[in-house]
């Protein structure tokens, strides 16, 4: 992480920020990689395309229900699992839950893996309309729409007994109208006219539960996630007798379509050909490539192991490799009927965005990837 915000953050916590993430705890699983992301706050730069759209939401939803929604987006990263899983009911068998999807700090502390964690303690404090921005953390796969850290807006806006009844609607179906016109409307207000569709959808802390995906580039895009929130939720952190929306929105998703962005790594550029482009409250300028620079492919076969996992051959491509992987895949695989073994083929995609790579430096990072993912994965290369 920057200098200065690691400095930041030991003034507000007495803890060096590095010993707050890297614990050494046996349930750590935080590389230096995810580590040196914390605390760039992109969604608080003005100038930054994320934090020009998370500006353009709040925006939105000022024109459409002036002064009722309060504004978060300094919520610190580092939350309990209580807070993360816990609050919003996700059963203790959710896969979301593993070391392989979530990056842990130590047993019962993880980094966010969505703004999703703020939504029970916020309630708690009496808050009944909000919207709470923040970089969120996920192992997962890599391609141009996945990235380890990104960044999210949760909305959330509860009703009274006065609103359904004004409305003539049953509490669930006032909720569930309101939330999808507030959508559609902010899908509108960015984008002008953009092919959107609903899907049904299932999150534990939701019911209804819908995602909302735009037409980008040939392929739908998921952008949303959102819903009718669970009861209990309401029950036990805010009062008996209401009803709420929720929903967490992907600002990189939203930021791509708006800005033409063909590549999620693009938005942790330091490049000025990149940031340059871009400025607060303007929403019309569109991503100009400085150049598109050749890609290199190369393929890896292996005999999985129980170490291995996708998310976990993700991980270390990245904590070697860095932004130049732009896409891993499995491109092959099967198994020996006679001994049961499966054989994975991977292909991994380096490309700058920047740069021409050489082919040295490309056969370097690939020797590494290769012998960590023996070493650590305990796979059998082929
Ligand atoms: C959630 O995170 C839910 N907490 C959203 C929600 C909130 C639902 C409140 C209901 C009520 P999901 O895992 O689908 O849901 O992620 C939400 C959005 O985050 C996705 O639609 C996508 O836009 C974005 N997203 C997810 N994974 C990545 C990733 N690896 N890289 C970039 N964006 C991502
Ligand atoms: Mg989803």
């Amino acid at each position: 992480a920057p200098a200065c915000v690691a400095a930041a953050v030991e003034l507000k916590t007495g803890k060096p920020l590095r010993e707050e993430v890297i614990t050494g705890s046996p349930d750590n699983n935080i590389t230096d990689y995810i580590y040196d992301k914390m605390g760039m706050d992109l969604h608080r730069q003005p100038d930054h395309p994320i934090g020009i759209i998370k500006q353009a939401i709040y925006d939105y939803f000022e024109a459409r229900n002036p002064g009722l929604f309060t504004k978060f987006d300094d919520r610190f990263p580092i939350v309990s699992t209580r807070a993360n899983f816990d609050e919003v009911l996700v059963p203790a068998d959710h896969i979301s839950r593993s070391p392989n999807d979530t990056y842990y700090v130590d047993a019962n502390t993880v980094l966010r893996c969505h703004t999703s964690a703020h939504q029970a303690e916020t309630l708690r404090a009496g808050h009944s309309a909000f919207l709470v921005t923040g970089d969120v953390y996920r192992r997962d796969s890599i391609d141009a729409t996945h990235y380890p850290v990104f960044h999210q807006m949760e909305g959330v806006r509860v009703f009274s007994e006065a609103d359904w009844l004004a409305s003539g609607l049953d509490p669930t179906k006032l909720a569930e109208r309101d939330l999808k016109d507030a959508l559609e409307g902010l899908a509108r207000h960015l984008f002008g006219d953009v092919e959107c569709r609903w899907i049904d959808a299932y999150f534990p802390f939701t019911e209804p539960s819908f995602e909302l995906e735009i037409f980008f580039k040939g392929k739908w895009l998921e952008v949303l996630g959102c819903g009718v929130m669970e009861q209990r939720i309401l029950d036990d952190n805010f009062k008996p007798g209401h009803k709420a929306w929720a929903f967490g929105l992907g600002l990189e998703r939203l930021a791509m379509v708006l800005f033409d962005v063909p590549d999620i790594r693009v938005f942790w550029s330091n490049d000025d050909r990149f940031l340059k482009q871009f400025s607060a409250g303007d929403l019309k300028s569109r991503f100009k490539p400085y150049s598109k620079f050749p890609a290199c492919y190369k393929d890896m076969a292996f005999w999985v192991s129980p170490e291995f996992s996708e998310n976990n051959l993700c991980e270390l491509v990245r904590s070697i490799g860095g932004d130049l992987v732009e896409e891993v895949t499995c491109i092959d695989t099967f198994t020996n009927k006679k001994t049961g073994r499966t054989s994975n083929c991977y292909r991994i995609v380096y490309r700058s965005m920047e740069r021409s790579l050489t082919d040295e430096e490309i056969n370097a990072l690939q020797e590494q990837v290769r012998s960590q993912v023996a070493q650590v994965l305990k796979v059998e290369l082929r």
